[in-house]
């Protein structure tokens, strides 16, 4: 983080990092991806994402075929929550993305996978950042939530307590989950973009899930290489939303003196949902996990 943070944007992009999209340079096989990830997930999502998410794609007419335009997406988002998606070239560094997110504009990276990177790839491409983020934006109080994220980032950098904040992003934002009348549902967009997490989070008995707690989830650590070993559950996206209007502060002196809580820990004042097996992570031999 610290060594792409003095990085400069690459040739051709603007100062904030930002690209043209440049919707009319996509071939043929390009949407094509697009066409074949977006099919898949509309087989596992509708029962398994919660109801803004679902809603957001009708918003947007995420349905139309192929990568979407945000010429074309950005009136209509504009329009609902004040948001709008800029393209960037991949990962930016932090204090550009947090200054994005402050000012309500979503970067989503311009490229998309190659056919034979469908299920994993190691920097957000423009259907995770579309698909996955983009539908939940126009939700207002989730939209208040990720501009609130951001202005808490630039705080957090000068205070040093970016590994903290980074957590509650990880754990809301891309792995959250949502405990819906209907029953447990997706807002995250790690998940809503991959198709086995999407069954996995919700049907596999090896995770922990664990009711949210806002200190808890700063101190746990986070997997990258692989499925979640534990999924934080919220009980709205206003209850999400709370949890940003009190000062961080005190928070981050807390937990100067609190140790970081293991992927698959499950605590005496946890709210357990799920005590989970973690026999998939087990199984996984070999594999020490990579955690942040
Ligand atoms: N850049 N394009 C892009 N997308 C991200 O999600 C992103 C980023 N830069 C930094 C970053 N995320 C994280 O460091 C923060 O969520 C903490
Ligand atoms: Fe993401």
């Amino acid at each position: 983080m610290a060594a792409l943070d003095t990085a400069l944007p690459p040739p051709g992009a603007r100062p904030d990092w930002t690209i043209d999209q440049r919707w009319s340079s996509y071939d043929s096989a390009e949407h094509g991806v697009w066409t074949t990830l977006y099919e898949r997930q509309l087989g596992v999502l509708p029962g398994r994402a919660c109801d803004a998410f679902l809603k957001g794609l009708d918003a947007l007419d995420l349905h139309r075929g192929g990568i979407p335009d945000f010429e074309r997406i950005n009136p209509e988002l504009q329009r609902l929550t004040g948001w709008r998606v800029v393209a960037v070239p991949g990962l930016v560094p932090d204090a550009v993305f947090f200054d994005h997110l402050a000012n309500r504009r979503f970067p989503a990276g311009q490229f998309i996978r190659t056919p034979d990177q469908l299920d994993y790839l190691s920097e957000p491409d423009i259907f995770h950042d579309v698909f996955g983020h983009v539908p939940m934006l126009t939700d207002p109080t989730f939209a208040d939530y990720m501009q609130a994220y951001g202005e808490g980032g630039l705080r957090a950098q000068g205070l040093n307590q970016l590994h903290h904040l980074a957590r509650l992003y990880w754990y809301t934002v891309e792995f959250g989950l949502m405990q819906a009348p209907e029953g447990l549902r997706i807002y995250g967009a790690g998940i809503v973009s991959s198709r086995a997490e999407s069954v996995f989070c919700l049907e596999d008995p090896s995770p922990n899930r664990l009711g949210f707690d806002l200190e808890r989830v700063m101190r746990t650590l986070y997997r990258i290489d692989d499925f979640q070993q534990v999924y934080f559950v919220i009980s709205s996206i206003e209850a999400l939303r709370k949890v940003t209007l009190q000062d961080f502060g005190p928070i981050y002196g807390r937990l100067a003196g609190a140790p970081d809580i293991a992927i698959d820990a499950v605590l005496p004042t946890d709210r357990v949902l799920t005590h989970g097996s973690q026999a998939y992570a087990r199984s996984r031999i070999g594999r020490t996990p990579v955690t942040a």
